[in-house]
């Protein structure tokens, strides 16, 4: 269903409806949203916030805020996406139990949705571990999850397995082999298990969706300026990050691709998202973390392959398909990249190895 955001809404963030341009833009799952320019040019983000995924999004706004405050007062030059206040001075607008938010819309930004050159890669990886850099020393206390359990892998494999159980005949038959093929990474879930509660396996505060285009870069220079999409910024681990960087950088075709052979991992690629990240918070690592900087590349292509066969299993209840077996596709594509990943492992601990002593650190 098309979704326009009513004049009422405009208005609450103090923008005149006649005369501003609206169009869908971005390319998310869960959010609408759309890019507004006013007759002056000024350009915003507005959003309508998905509240079946985002139950509370007053925990978003919250979260961000403190955030924000904590980054003003121990950062001040570092760039943080705030949201613009509505004329009552409200992070959000709730309109018939709708809600919605703006953010300003940043100068001179693009955003790409695949990584094309091991410089993207690099400087992406960049602003994430900037970002977590920056609020390293962050109270977590307060912050609350926006979306609970969204990275337990524990129990998104409990999910898994429950609709292995419940799903419909025709889906599970269909889905046998690649389930099979998933339940025998199971170890993947273990190692999890054990690493949660290992307090050397510490919590911070994480973006937990860095995807590439959720980096605004230099229109021209192509340099990274910010992220953006803090809707998840909550408390998590540092494997989320990383590894849904090594999860969408790597292979030079994303989640969507139904050819498999062209899913692979691109050495350079791995290096650079690796560097750019150990740069910014290589020194920080606990040397549990840093023996887990592989693991999270697994951890969360693991996790999102089970994802969405869970969601193929449960009838596509929670990611918006076009065609009946996209989620299966979509999990068939992860599990590729899955192996790929690990048939190089010994490679790659090699780089990360070189990026984490660049960085100042050995394992
Ligand atoms: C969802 O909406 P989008 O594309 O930013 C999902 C992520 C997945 C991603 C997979 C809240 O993110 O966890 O990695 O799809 N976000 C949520 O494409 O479930
Ligand atoms: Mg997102």
């Amino acid at each position: 269903m098309e979704i326009k955001p009513h004049p009422l809404i405009l208005k609450a963030f103090g923008i005149d409806g006649p005369g501003t341009g609206i169009k869908k833009f971005g390319s998310g799952h869960i959010n609408n949203t759309f890019l507004l320019q006013k007759p002056n040019g000024d350009r915003f983000v507005l959003q309508r916030i998905n509240v079946s995924v985002f139950r509370e999004p007053e925990v978003i706004a919250r979260n961000q805020r403190m955030a924000a405050d904590y980054l003003a007062q121990h950062h001040p030059g570092y760039l943080f996406i705030t949201p613009v206040a509505t004329v009552d001075g409200a992070d959000l607008f709730v309109l018939e139990d709708e809600y919605w938010r703006m953010i300003p819309f940043i100068a001179d930004s693009v955003t790409v949705d695949q990584a094309d050159s091991p410089t993207q890669a690099y400087e992406a990886a960049r602003q994430f571990g900037r970002l977590a850099r920056n609020l390293d020393g962050v109270n977590l206390q307060p912050f609350r999850a926006t979306i609970p359990n969204f990275h337990n892998l524990t129990l998104r494999y409990s999910a898994f397995q429950d609709a292995i159980r419940q799903s419909k005949e025709e889906r599970r038959l269909q889905a046998a082999e690649l389930t099979a093929a998933y339940l025998r990474y199971s170890d993947i879930a273990v190692t999890y298990e054990r690493l949660k509660t290992d307090h050397r396996f510490r919590d911070r505060l994480m973006h937990h969706d860095t995807k590439i285009n959720n980096v605004l870069l230099h229109k021209d220079t192509y340099k990274g300026l910010c992220v953006c999409d803090l809707d998840t910024l909550m408390p998590g681990k540092v494997i989320s990050d990383l590894g849904d960087m090594v999860r969408t950088y790597v292979s030079p075709v994303s989640e969507e691709e139904r050819d498999c052979c062209q899913i692979h991992i691109r050495d350079e690629y791995y290096e650079a998202l690796m560097d750019g990240y150990l740069s910014e918070v290589g020194d920080s690592l606990t040397g549990v973390e840093r023996e887990h900087l592989f693991y999270a590349g697994k951890f969360m292509i693991y996790m999102q392959g089970i994802r969405f066969l869970t969601d193929f299993l449960n009838g596509d209840i929670y990611y918006p398909v076009k065609y009946p077996e996209h989620n299966f596709d979509r999990a068939m594509n992860q599990l590729t990249l899955l192996e790929r990943l690990m048939e190089k492992e010994a490679g790659l601990q090699v780089l990360i190895r070189k990026c984490l002593s660049k960085a100042g650190n050995d394992i």
